[in-house]
């Protein structure tokens, strides 16, 4: 590794990973301990290594503190699953942990993964436990490792999404963490006590004993479809096509969303194109790009500490020779990935071997029983019904059915029609949206985000209907603070959390997602997002010129400039 002797001081999270004994800490001593509904503050940094976030019910607080009571501590635990593939059985067995040891609910996220919330201690390794029995798993859903590898939905309908899930499937093997830490807190029934395993003396050969500066990100992509959003993460690999295969994968490294208000040496950043790789060198691409982020990445400032701002601190020129040099071989020319949408594809889908498949739209990823939608119940009696079928979560908060027989497709449609699930969406711009979780479990919420974004989408809509815009597609994203978990700086129009019912509003991102959005409006509510967007829907409809989208129009007519990397995002920024 890199000699780091010269540099500032390490972060607190690089001791607190370095004492860990493989990711161990106090975390199986602080699950007994009952006077407390909390971890140790040190612990809390290591269980996220194991997918477990600790966070309490921000609802509760200030009743709470009133009457000086702990803060309503629970847990968020995150199910890594690769492409988001899941059997009927695993969807069954994660919704009745939901019921029986979370709040009921099951949250899709924007990284195709399961979040349970409001987990209690003394149901947490319960609720791990049965996780691993329904084989799955929740290590390294969080922390500074590679999280869970997004794919391109869905592997059932072409060969080309099979090899992708593949490809996805294989690196998340080869990169996931080689401790037995998770084992044995969360899974071993009898704790087997070895000398070697307590002292944490565990081999990991790509990560080391310090993992890697931050969290990183991997998709996998097959064009024309950008459902994964490759500029958005770490590293992407996009299939390269000739007929009906793929022969090898553009790469793309250095995306990433999060940024701090006010903070312009944090941005967001569109990925750059690295160089092409065959089908057989893909896995040893992926662990040598993870290799020189582990060794050049910074650790000592946690905010800069992401593969982005290693790339724009020593260029992308010097990062493929880095990479080339561990390879020991050039990666090739780039085709240029071309892509034409990013939302899931909803409605029914011929296979084509001839099986069937359907996309559901769910709103902001939340599986619950609502008053008009029993998607909860729906879901568990489609899961009970589907012979062979494979349930998939989808990179955009939503849920295909996939690989269901002629023969089953009838009474699938009687149960979506039953449970009043839909397959679309009421318009264009909710069928595009999405929304992070935000209040009342996330402890870096600045405002509502999931349980604000239809309201506002009901009202947008009305200013959609008199412009006669219902059914276009435009893609909007919002975030209930700046850290980006919906991918919003990517999105045509977006609203980033600043405050109790305040929003920044960003214009001119690109349809297919690969141009940044700008700042368009600073701090508005309700009234003055719907005040803004209204009027520009209008001249959309008026002024747009054949396929145009949203974002293309707005720039064309310079009510916002049009961005394209990095720190070009703070930039010119034009204000209405
Ligand atoms: Fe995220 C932190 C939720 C996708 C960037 N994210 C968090 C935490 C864990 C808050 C915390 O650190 O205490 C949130 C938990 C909220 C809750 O109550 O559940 C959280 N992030 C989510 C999810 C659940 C949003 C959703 O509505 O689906 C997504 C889970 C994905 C998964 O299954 O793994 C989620 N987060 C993302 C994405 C989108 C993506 O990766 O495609 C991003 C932007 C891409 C990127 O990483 O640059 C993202 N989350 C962040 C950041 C900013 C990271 C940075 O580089 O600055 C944080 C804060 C941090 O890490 O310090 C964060
Ligand atoms: Fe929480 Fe911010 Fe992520 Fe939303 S964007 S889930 S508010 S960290």
């Amino acid at each position: 590794m890199a000699d780091t002797s010269d540099k500032k001081p390490l972060s607190r999270n690089e001791s607190i990973k370095e004492a860990s004994r493989g990711l161990r800490g106090g975390i199986a001593e602080g699950l007994t301990e009952v006077i407390t509904g909390q971890l140790d503050e040190d612990d809390t940094q290591l269980t996220k290594f194991h997918g477990i976030y600790q966070q309490d019910d921000r609802d509760l607080r200030p009743e709470r503190g009133r009457k000086k009571m702990e803060k309503a501590f629970s847990f968020m635990a995150r199910v890594r699953i690769p492409g988001g593939q899941m059997t009927p059985a695993q969807w069954l067995a994660l919704d009745d942990i939901a019921e029986e040891r979370a709040n009921g609910t099951l949250r899709v996220t924007t990284r195709q993964a399961i979040q349970f919330h409001g987990i209690i201690k003394s149901n947490l390794r319960p609720a791990i436990n049965s996780i691993n029995k329904a084989l799955l798993d929740t290590l390294a859903a969080c922390g500074d490792v590679n999280r869970n590898v997004m794919c391109a939905v869905n592997p059932y309908e072409t060969a080309k999404h099979a090899t992708a899930l593949k490809l996805a499937d294989d690196i998340s093997a080869h990169l996931s963490p080689r401790t037995t830490a998770y084992h044995e807190i969360w899974v071993d029934d009898e704790k087997v006590v070895d000398a070697s395993r307590e002292a944490g003396e565990e081999d990991e050969p790509i990560y080391g004993k310090t993992y890697l500066p931050r969290k990183f990100k991997i998709t996998v992509a097959v064009p024309p479809q950008n459902d994964v959003d490759v500029y958005a993460h770490d590293l992407s690999f996009v299939a390269v096509v000739e007929g009906q295969d793929i022969v090898g994968w553009d790469v793309l490294v250095g995306g990433g969303m999060g940024m701090t208000h006010g903070e312009t040496d944090t941005f967001p950043r569109t990925a750059d194109v690295l160089g092409f790789c065959t089908p057989e060198q893909a896995v040893d691409v992926a662990e040598k790009v993870v290799l020189v982020q582990r060794d050049y990445g910074d650790r000592s400032v946690r905010k800069h500490a992401r593969l982005k701002y290693t790339i724009e601190t020593h260029g992308i020129d010097w990062f493929r020779r880095e990479v080339e040099t561990r390879l020991g071989y050039k990666l090739g020319p780039v085709h240029v990935p071309q892509f034409t949408a990013r939302g899931d594809r909803y409605g029914w889908v011929k296979g084509d071997d001839g099986a069937w498949h359907v996309t559901l739209f769910i709103e902001s990823g939340r599986i619950k029983d609502w008053p008009d939608k029993r998607l909860q119940t729906g879901m568990r009696e489609i899961a009970r019904m589907l012979d062979g079928g494979v349930i998939i979560l989808t990179p955009n908060q939503n849920l295909t059915i996939a690989n269901i027989s002629e023969a089953q497709k009838p009474a699938l449609e009687a149960l979506l029609a039953e449970h009043n699930m839909a397959i679309g969406a009421d318009s264009g711009l909710r069928r595009n949206a999405m929304a992070c979780v935000a209040l009342p479990t996330c402890g870096l919420a600045l405002a509502e985000s999931e349980r604000y974004m239809p309201e506002l989408l009901t009202a947008l809509e009305g200013e959609l209907a008199k412009a006669g815009l219902t059914e276009d597609d435009i893609v909007i994203r919002m975030t209930g603070c700046p850290n980006g978990c919906a991918r919003p700086y990517l999105a045509e129009i977006a609203l980033v959390g600043r405050g109790p019912g305040t929003y920044n509003l960003y214009l001119g991102g690109s349809f297919e997602g690969e141009r940044l959005n700008k700042l368009y409006a600073q701090d508005v509510g309700h009234d003055a997002i719907v005040g803004a967007l209204g009027p520009l829907f209008q001249e959309y409809a008026e002024g747009r010129q054949h396929g145009e989208h949203f974002s293309d129009f707005a720039i064309r007519r310079g009510h916002i400039a049009a961005t394209t990397a990095g720190n070009a995002f703070h930039a010119d920024v034009v204000l209405a």
